[in-house]
């Protein structure tokens, strides 16, 4: 494969909802284009996008797949993205590497929710847009009909380009009404044959393109008024018009045909080429903007193979084999393989290995990258997906992109003991690849908690971390960091007295309780007078605070926000040390806390939902049932934004819920807010429940 220029490459993102036929779109193209012998198929589990074990048993993909390809003297790089939603960050990181999209319809299973969340994807990013109606070839599709619904629904409005041509009631090719030709191709061949409009079709080719005129018509002023003087428009003009109204993103071209029968390609990808922007074109119109690191300053770059060298970490893969990969999208200059420069957003100097371009699993190696290509690095240490790096004498970092939060949580129950390293180590991997899950180990309840965002995205994160590295673990919900503090002040005296012949142990100490404002955590005072404690003892009665503070006497929960002032006691001359110091003062602080009405907090969560209008009632009434407390709303387009404070121990489960309250259209995010008291009525229970589990945990 040749470089390329940066006025001769696409770089086109497959994007809709999971089952639209992305995978087996990119599959055809590639097909198309030679660089496969024939068609794999996602059912077969043999596409060169689909290629990860946990996705061709699911039969979806769950990341992103490059495949690069030459056609017609213009390199494709295609960005095969998952349509589920848990895989947004893939959608979102690829986009960013991306000048144009085609957006994928599967006529045979119809719209799916997950469209809308994945058009906002889009439009965030600006993106020209083709649409392709897929799956024509199944019984009882209707091209107008799903187009007519997503052009409703996402409020675009779409140009046929192409329009399905049957034989017998079977699919055979397009009808293109730019070339004004018949198309007809088969899954046997790559090739398409091309031929004359027959006589019978005729007139709704004409009336398709006096259609195509109109709508092109209406995108610009000079055209319109072509149009009313002329009565048409000239190729030429029409060329033109579709291809500064995708730009602009009035209008959407809409391509047609069936990814697995292999019909419709030809006219899609000289629709890329055509109609998406190279990267030189979509710098003309958004420029490659970023900030200077040290002076934060904003900054341009040229997509210019003679300027300084920049480009944007978009994906990371640890393969078994190639080891680690590093996807860049070049912005500017020329990359060399095996060159060193700057990573601008950790501040770190790096050292490339080689490059590669991929197909796939598959990777082929070159020597160098150009402005708005993209390519695989080997060996970068440091740049993690999202990064910039770029040529050190000329610093640039471009703005990363938003990663979904994860908001379900696990806890894991490795198998045994000796295997918590291995595990640790294949997560933190994981982690590197796929920034929307996080994995991290509680020092407060020691749990190994791995968050993700959502059922789907856990369990094949745990799948993966079976096959890559070789442990099992177990998921349990995670547990609630309760913690303990006192509403009234209390005054008490640990002592601690040992004389068994010999050399004994005396400690005795005075202390005061005081509950502080939530969030103050934790004072102490020394107010002894006279030498009643000798001053080389008072930090051990701290310790001896401290350490009792680890597990207060509700339910062994740590202890928070409170003052301890330690104000009188006594000594022994000989039988007195820091140990006796330190048991006291422990004593001591139990005991006042009985006195000092202790109470159980729970952290209390900001939760954010966004939902449709007309879904705000029963979201209310779940939160609701889950002791929430509703703070207000915000309007977004045909979704309210609902704020609410909910207790963490009521949202474990929240993500499937909400999927199922809302039929996916719901999403949320949460953060925490504060610790507030536990109601009385669930005291009880917590108390119950931590019993059990500290029995079980020495049974
Ligand atoms: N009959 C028919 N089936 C198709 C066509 N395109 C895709 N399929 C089938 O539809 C199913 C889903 O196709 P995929 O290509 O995996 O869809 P996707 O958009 O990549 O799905 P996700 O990866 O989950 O986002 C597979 O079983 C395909 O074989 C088509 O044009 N015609
Ligand atoms: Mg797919």
């Amino acid at each position: 494969m040749q470089n390329g220029t940066p006025s001769t490459i696409r770089n086109v993102v497959l994007a809709s909802y999971p089952g639209a036929g992305k995978t087996s779109l990119s599959e055809a193209l590639a097909f198309s284009t030679g660089i496969i012998p024939s068609m794999g198929s996602v059912p077969q589990g043999n596409t060169i996008a689909d290629f990860e074990p946990e996705e061709v048993h699911r039969h979806h993909s769950l990341s992103s797949a490059l495949i690069q390809f030459e056609w017609q003297g213009t390199r494709i790089n295609v960005l095969d993205t998952p349509g589920m939603l848990d895989y947004g960050i893939e959608v979102q990181s690829s986009l960013r590497a991306a000048d144009g999209v085609i957006l994928v319809l599967g006529a045979g299973i119809g719209l799916r929710s997950e469209i809308e969340r994945v058009w906002e994807y889009i439009q965030d990013n600006e993106l020209p847009c083709l649409l392709f109606i897929n799956e024509l070839d199944k019984d009882g599709t209707d091209f107008t009909a799903i187009l007519g619904e997503c052009e409703k629904i996402l409020e675009l409005k779409g140009v046929p380009l192409t329009i399905p041509t049957f034989q017998d009631g079977h699919l055979t090719g397009v009808i293109d009404l730019l070339s004004q030709q018949i198309l007809t191709s088969s899954a046997q061949s790559s090739k398409t044959q091309q031929a004359n409009i027959p006589a019978d079709h005729e007139t709704s080719t004409e009336e398709y393109r006096r259609r195509l005129t109109e709508l092109v018509a209406e995108t610009n002023d000079q055209l319109v008024e072509k149009y009313l003087t002329d009565g048409e428009l000239s190729d030429e003009d029409l060329v033109d018009g579709l291809t500064m109204g995708t730009l602009d993103r009035k209008i959407v071209p809409v391509l047609c045909g069936s990814a697995t029968s292999h019909v419709g390609m030809a006219s899609l990808l000289e629709a890329i080429v055509r109609f998406l922007p190279s990267p030189e074109d979509r710098a003309n119109l958004h420029a490659l903007a970023g900030t200077q690191p040290q002076t934060h300053e904003k900054c341009q770059r040229q997509p210019d193979v003679q300027a300084p060298f920049s480009g944007l970490a978009f994906k990371t893969t640890i393969d078994p084999f190639m080891g680690r990969l590093t996807y860049v999208r070049v912005m500017s200059g020329t990359l060399q393989a095996d060159s060193a420069f700057l990573n601008a957003s950790r501040q770190t100097k790096e050292k490339g290995g080689h490059l590669f371009f991929s197909i796939g699993k598959k990777h082929q190696q070159i020597h160098q990258a150009c402005a708005g290509d993209i390519v695989a690095i080997a060996k970068l240490k440091d740049t993690q997906t999202g990064d910039t790096i770029c040529d050190d004498k000329h610093p640039i970092v471009y703005p990363g992109f938003r990663i979904l939060k994860p908001v379900m949580s696990y806890a894991l129950e490795v198998k045994s003991k000796n295997e918590i390293d291995k595990v640790s180590l294949g997560l933190h991997k994981l982690v590197e690849e796929d920034p929307s899950l996080e994995f991290l180990r509680n020092d407060e309840t020691k749990e190994m908690i791995l968050s993700g965002v959502g059922q789907v995205h856990i369990e094949a994160t745990l799948e993966k971390l079976r096959r890559k590295y070789g442990v099992e673990v177990n998921l349990h919900m995670p547990k609630v960091p309760y913690k303990e503090t006192i509403h009234s002040m209390a005054q008490a005296q640990g002592k601690y007295k040992k004389q068994t012949g010999g050399h004994g142990q005396f400690g005795d100490c005075w202390l005061k309780l005081e509950p502080s404002p939530r969030g103050q955590g934790f004072e102490f005072h020394n107010k002894i007078v006279g030498g009643a404690i000798p001053r080389n003892f008072i930090p051990a009665v701290e310790k001896g605070v401290l350490e009792a503070m680890q597990h207060g006497i509700i339910a062994g929960f740590p202890v928070i926000d409170i003052q301890v002032t330690v104000y009188d006691g006594s000594h022994h001359p000989v039988d007195s040390s820091e140990m006796a110091f330190k048991v006291a003062a422990s004593m001591g602080l139990k005991k006042a806390m009985e006195s000092a009405q202790p109470a159980l907090l729970e952290p209390v969560m900001a939760v954010e939902v966004t939902v449709p209008d007309d879904l705000v009632g029963t979201v209310i009434g779940d939160l609701n049932s889950r002791r929430g407390r509703i703070q207000g709303m915000d309007v977004k387009g045909h979704n309210e934004i609902l704020k609410a404070h909910v207790p963490l121990a009521e949202m474990f489960a929240y993500a499937p819920i909400l999927t199922s309250l809302t039929a996916g259209k719901g999403r949320y995010r949460m953060e925490f807010f504060a610790y507030e008291e536990v109601p009385k009525e669930i005291v009880t229970r917590v108390v119950e429940e931590h019993k059990q589990e500290a029995v079980s945990a020495t049974s």
